[in-house]
């Protein structure tokens, strides 16, 4: 996607649709500092801090997403994309924490064992502070075993998995039996998301609720806070 003259573009010349897909395609060519000056151009135009996350940078990795999937992209450019995602994310993480919402639950998250995908659960980390959460992330690839600690440490409102592949997302069904066993799986509201899940399939593992998005993470915690507040159920 890099044109032979690209360094000759100036990003602050471009107006707002010329200057989005240009960071779709710095983004696909793992530019991090143009993606930065990117998404540091937009705001200084007036744009929200969810609308360069939304129409600039996951836009663009949906874009790396399908030619990863169709094997025009490998590995290691993807992971340059990702970082550069990720550096742009950076800027925006405080932006969207600044609403000044008044905490209205904790959550922990993490990506399962065996997966280290994070761009996702870090975006619904990002949203979820937003909303006014107090969020612990506690990273990828994560048995079991670190789930149950950082439940007993923080004692969250919410369980929130992440998982990518499907070859990881039963382990969902693990973290959630393993709580059953233990007697305290309704001690808390557990959420999970993926590109590669459905509802179906987080009923199936007996998580409370199916996230799409970043955004439905917001709106399903927040509803299922106030229904557990209702009943008295939440600590
Ligand atoms: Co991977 N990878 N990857 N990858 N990767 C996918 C997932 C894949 C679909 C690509 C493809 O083939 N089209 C495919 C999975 C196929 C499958 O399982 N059926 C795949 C594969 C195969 C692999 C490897 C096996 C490749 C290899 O090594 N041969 C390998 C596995 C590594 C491992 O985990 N063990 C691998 C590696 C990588 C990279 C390291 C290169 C990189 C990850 C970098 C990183 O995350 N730090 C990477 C990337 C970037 C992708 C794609 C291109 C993009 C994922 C992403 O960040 N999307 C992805 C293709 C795709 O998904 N279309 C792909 C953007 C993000 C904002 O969306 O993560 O869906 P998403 O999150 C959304 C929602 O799903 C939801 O909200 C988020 C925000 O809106 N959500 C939650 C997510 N988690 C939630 C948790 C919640 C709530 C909502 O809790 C409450």
């Amino acid at each position: 996607m890099t044109e032979e003259f690209d360094d000759e573009i100036i990003l602050s010349e471009l107006n707002d649709e010329e200057l989005v897909q240009q960071m779709h395609d710095d983004l696909y060519d793992g530019l991090q500092e143009e993606v930065v000056e990117g998404v540091e151009i937009l705001l200084e135009r007036g744009w929200t801090p969810y609308k360069v996350l939304t129409e600039a940078l996951v836009a663009g990795m949906t874009i790396v997403g399908v030619d990863f999937r169709d094997g025009i992209l490998f590995v290691p450019e993807v992971l340059m994309a990702a970082n550069a995602m990720k550096a742009g994310m950076k800027i925006l993480r405080p932006l969207l924490a600044e609403t000044g919402a008044p905490q209205v639950g904790k959550m922990v998250i993490g990506t399962v064992k065996g997966d280290i995908h994070d761009i996702g659960k870090n975006l619904v980390s990002m949203m979820m502070e937003g909303a006014g959460f107090e969020v612990i992330d506690i990273g990828i690839n994560n048995p079991v075993e670190n789930y149950l600690e950082a439940l007993d440490e923080h004692k969250p409102n919410i369980l929130g998995m992440s998982a990518l592949l499907t070859t990881t997302m039963p382990y969902m069904k693990v973290v959630i039996d393993t709580m059953v066993e233990k007697g305290i799986r309704d001690d808390y509201i557990i959420l999970v998301g993926g590109a590669p899940l459905n509802e179906e399939f987080a009923d199936s593992v007996g998580a409370d609720a199916y996230c799409r998005d970043a955004a439905v993470a917001v709106e399903t915690a927040k509803k299922l806070i106030h229904e557990s507040k209702a009943s008295n159920q939440v600590a």
